[in-house]
C-alpha cells in the first residue's frame, strides 16, 4: 500500500501542489487521485475520497486521515525522518516550522489577489500595498534563509519549506511581481525541480480553465521558464 493524495487541478491548485512537493522530492510513493475544484462534481469527490470539502487530502497506507495541507506535511516529516524533508539542525528545524506555518496561516492578500496559474502570467498586473507587503514578507523570509544556505534551496537541500513556498514564488511568476534576483534564482529553482517540472507539465494537458481565475483585461503571457 502507499499513500493516496487526493488533489485538483495541477495548473491551478496551490495547496495540491504544496502536497506533491511534500512527497514526489523525497521520493515517497504517493498515488494521485483528482477532484475538479469549483467543478459539479467537486464535494462528491472529496467525501467518497474521505475527505472533508477541500483538497488536499491523503489517505496514509494504515487507514489514516489527512485532510489539510500542513497535517500531510507533518506526517511526511514524522514518518520519513531520515528522508530531509526538514533540516536536522534544532535551531533551523524550528524556524522551517514556523515559515512554512506562517505560510500556511498567511500571505492572505497575496493569495486573494493573486491565484496560483501555471498555465500563463498575466501582463500589466497592478499589486496593491496589501500584496506588496506580502511580497516584501515572502522575500524578507527567502533572502535570511538562502543567505545563510547559499542555496539554491532556503535550507541548502529541497524540504518541506520549499514545498510551501514553491506556489508563492509561482505567484511572482505569473503576475510579475517586483523580485531581487535572489528570489528570482530561488523561483528558477523551485520550477526547475523535477517534482514541480512533471507537476506543471501535467496540469498544461488539462483542458478546463477556471473562468474566476481569469484576470482579463489583462493580457496572457507565456508563464516564464528556466533551463
Ligand atoms: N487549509 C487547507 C486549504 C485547502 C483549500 O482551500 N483547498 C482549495 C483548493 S486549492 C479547495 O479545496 N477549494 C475548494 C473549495 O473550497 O470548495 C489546506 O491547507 O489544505
Amino acid at each position: 500500500m502507499t499513500y493516496s493524495l487526493l488533489i485538483g487541478q495541477k495548473s491551478y491548485s496551490s495547496w495540491s501542489m504544496r502536497a506533491w512537493l511534500s512527497f514526489a522530492p523525497f521520493d515517497i510513493a504517493v498515488t494521485l487521485h483528482m477532484a475538479e475544484i469549483y467543478g459539479d462534481t467537486f464535494r462528491d469527490t472529496v467525501a467518497t475520497f474521505g475527505g472533508h470539502r477541500t483538497v488536499p487530502a491523503v489517505r496514509t497506507p494504515d487507514g489514516g486521515l489527512l485532510t489539510d495541507s500542513i497535517a500531510i506535511a507533518w506526517h511526511v516529516a514524522e514518518a520519513f525522518p531520515d528522508r530531509g524533508v526538514l533540516p536536522t539542525d534544532p535551531v533551523l528545524r524550528a524556524e522551517a516550522q514556523s515559515i512554512i506555518a506562517e505560510m500556511h496561516s498567511g500571505f492572505v492578500d497575496l493569495r486573494a489577489n493573486c491565484q496560483v496559474n501555471l498555465r500563463n502570467a498575466w501582463a500589466g498586473f497592478q499589486p496593491s500595498d496589501a500584496v506588496l507587503a506580502d511580497c516584501a514578507r515572502a522575500e524578507e523570509i527567502w533572502a535570511k534563509a538562502l543567505g545563510r544556505s547559499g542555496g539554491p534551496f532556503l535550507y541548502g537541500d529541497f524540504t518541506l519549506a520549499d514545498a510551501f513556498y514553491a506556489p508563492v514564488a509561482t505567484r511572482f511568476l505569473t503576475y510579475g511581481l517586483p523580485m531581487t534576483d535572489v528570489s528570482l534564482a530561488y523561483a528558477k529553482a523551485i520550477t526547475t525541480h523535477p517534482a514541480f517540472l512533471d507537476w506543471r507539465a501535467d496540469g498544461l494537458k488539462e483542458t478546463k480553465e477556471i473562468g474566476r481565475y481569469d484576470k482579463a483585461p489583462l493580457q496572457r503571457i507565456p508563464f516564464p521558464t528556466f533551463s
